[in-house]
């Protein structure tokens, strides 16, 4: 499981990714600050499933019921229009983003950046045509993947060497596509139906953006709402996905919770001060003008877009595997020790896969430790299972 970030350059996407991970990496008020990749760890939260047995257990990852589950996250360089003919950077970013499962693609909706990402005054830039320019750069990256090697495929499809399924998977397995992905999107299209050698430039075009659409999700972060003049240009953003943002007021909040100065979870629509007394002026300036963001946006967002790209856009599901079912835990004592993030639809053997394969090899059945019942290796699992496996093979 892997988040991308993606964006033009200059909208936030290192702060963004500096509130979600807690580290510190180089933000800047110009383009293309970021050239090589940040990777780091955020979480997902979700209802820890103690609260379905009704316990309380030790477990940093679980604080009063609310899990954290550890996500991967990527920050990578910005775009500007014309990345795929090599222009900014061209498309170092998507090289770098491949891994990505889901991308948060942050729009500084404030318009305090233009096109190339060079800072101008607030409400100056257009946000929507930063939506589709990038959306229209990593549509082009898929179409020159499948145009490098078209002449090569349709060779191979007339040798028989290979199916036409085969061939256009093989061209994007370095971006994690599967095959039943492009059987699908071949029959959605009618363009499995159509010779090939007879498919027009439109034609490509349609198949390589429904293609993307479907191996990698976009959610829209609208990022930097404090300083946004008119929110409603938000509703004007024709995506699925849409979250409104302030990834620095995010940062700022977690970074005052870290050194103790506020209480703030995460998510939260709110902050306590801690200590007034030693708050100094800047600290009590800078909090209460995040106080009055959080009065216009609800929450900093940056939370809320995270847990919807895993569970809204990816439709993942927590699963906890245990190896003792009636105390809930791993064989050293600890309860609900570990949550796994899963497609919706895996099975109690893709759970095996996941701890280690020789468990999934040897899988022999499973037991659900709610209903105590035993189940197959087929089994779908649904949000909230805790598993334990039984296997002929031991973990390695
Ligand atoms: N007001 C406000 N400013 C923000 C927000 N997010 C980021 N910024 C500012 O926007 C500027 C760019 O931030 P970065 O995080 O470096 O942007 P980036 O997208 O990573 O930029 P590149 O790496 O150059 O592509 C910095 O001055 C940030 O402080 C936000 O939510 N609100
Ligand atoms: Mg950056």
């Amino acid at each position: 499981m892997f988040i991308g970030l993606l964006g033009k350059a200059n909208v936030g996407k290192s702060t963004f990714f500096s509130a979600a991970t807690e580290t510190t990496v180089a933000i800047g008020n110009y383009p293309f600050t970021t050239i090589e990749p940040n990777v780091g760890v955020t979480h997902v939260k979700t209802k820890c499933a103690c609260k379905h047995f009704g316990i309380t257990h030790q477990n940093p990852s679980c604080l009063d019921g609310v899990r954290l589950v550890p996500v991967k996250i990527i920050d990578v360089a910005g775009l500007v229009p014309g990345a795929h003919e090599g222009k900014g950077l061209g498309n170092k970013f998507l090289d770098d983003a491949r891994q990505a499962d889901v991308l948060i693609h942050v729009v500084d909706v404030a318009g305090t950046t233009d096109i190339q990402g060079q800072p101008v005054p607030p409400g100056t830039h257009n946000p929507l045509e930063d939506v589709e320019f990038v959306e229209n750069e990593f549509n082009q990256w898929f179409k020159q993947i499948l145009m490098r090697e078209w002449q090569k495929l349709l060779k191979e499809i007339l040798q028989k060497t290979a199916t036409l399924v085969e061939g256009i998977t093989r061209r994007f397995s370095g971006l994690g596509v599967k095959e039943f992905e492009v059987s699908d999107i071949l029959k959605e299209t009618g363009l499995g139906m159509k010779k090939p050698t007879e498919w027009s430039e439109d034609d490509i075009t349609l198949f390589v953006t429904k293609l993307r659409k479907k191996t990698k999700p976009v959610l829209i972060a609208a990022n930097k709402a404090d300083l946004c003049k008119d929110l409603s240009i938000i509703d004007k953003i024709k995506e699925n996905h849409v979250v409104t943002c302030s990834a620095e007021s995010e940062f700022l909040l977690r970074k005052a919770a870290k050194v103790g100065l506020i209480k703030y979870i995460s998510g939260d629509s709110s902050f306590v001060i801690s200590n007034e007394s030693t708050i100094n002026p800047q600290q009590k300036q800078a909090l209460d003008l995040v106080k009055t963001v959080l009065t216009k946006i609800h929450t900093t967002g940056v939370q809320e877009a995270i847990n919807h790209a895993v569970f809204d856009v990816l439709k993942f599901i927590t699963v906890y595997p245990v190896e003792d079912e009636t105390k809930l835990s791993n064989k050293d004592g600890v309860v609900l020790p570990d949550a796994r993030l899963l497609p919706v639809g895996s099975t109690a053997k893709d759970l095996a896969g996941t701890i280690h394969a020789d468990l999934a090899k040897g899988f022999l059945h499973a037991i659900d430790a709610k209903t105590k019942q035993r189940i197959s290796g087929d089994h779908t699992l649904k949000d909230g299972d805790v598993i334990k496996i039984i296997s002929a093979m031991s973990r390695g």
